[in-house]
């Protein structure tokens, strides 16, 4: 299978959870700033609304939508710890799922990485942010990961959205379980080597783009 991922993407955390299931996946980087792919076709092509992550499966097809994604993938390896596969411990990771996508990811972080949006907002949406980290922060007492003493896909997703508070200077050091979990999700083997296949690409997109410059 092949994940379209993008260095600083929200694609992360399905790398992540792949490689706790040791399924293989080959990573096509994406350039979000053009849509292209490295052989120069269009990424809306693969898909159409343009945004990562996106997994082509075994037979071709493609499935779009993190979270969706992570379920399929947790699904694909039965007896996995990532996602229980059935009753109210499943609801409860997917419960985190969609708080982490829409609350934390579109209603929070997102405004802040967009160029376009007016500076009265963006403290609106740093507030946002705040808020609730603070939450999860409360959420976290007592517990090594979300939904208990288990890392889930939930926690690769949330570990994967919480660590943008670096690339916008928010201070989780006011949050201590919220800053131990994400020391504890940060020091395993999966979360250390996508981050470490995320970061040769940011390096080889560094050298690319001087390189262009300096012709
Ligand atoms: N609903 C999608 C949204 C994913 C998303 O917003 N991905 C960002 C990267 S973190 C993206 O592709 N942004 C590019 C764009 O919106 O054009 C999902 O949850 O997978």
């Amino acid at each position: 299978m092949k994940l379209y991922h993008e260095v600083r993407g929200c694609s992360l955390a399905v790398d992540i959870v792949a490689r706790e299931l040791q399924l293989p996946l080959a990573l096509e980087w994406v350039d979000m700033k053009t849509k292209r792919l490295a052989d120069g076709r269009d990424y809306l092509s693969v898909n159409s609304k343009g945004t990562v992550p996106t997994l082509e499966m075994p037979d071709g097809q493609h499935l779009s939508e993190g979270c969706i994604v992570m379920q399929y993938l947790a699904d694909q390896c039965p007896g996995n710890t990532l996602l229980p596969a059935s009753g109210l411990p499943r609801y409860r990771v997917l419960e985190w799922m969609s708080f982490i996508a829409a609350d934390l990811h579109k209603g929070g972080f997102m405004p802040l990485f967009k160029a376009v949006t007016p500076p009265e907002y963006k403290a609106v949406a740093r507030g946002i942010v705040e808020a609730k980290l603070q939450w999860i922060d409360e959420q976290l007492a007592g517990r090594a990961h979300l939904t208990g003493d288990t890392f889930t896909i939930a926690d690769a997703h949330c570990y994967t959205i919480a660590m943008w508070t670096r690339a916008h200077a928010i201070d989780t050091r006011r949050w201590p379980h919220l800053e131990a979990y994400l020391a504890r999700c940060g020091a395993r083997p999966s979360v250390r080597a996508a981050e470490a296949a995320a970061a040769a690409q940011g390096e080889r997109e560094r050298a690319a783009a001087a390189a262009a410059v300096a012709h």
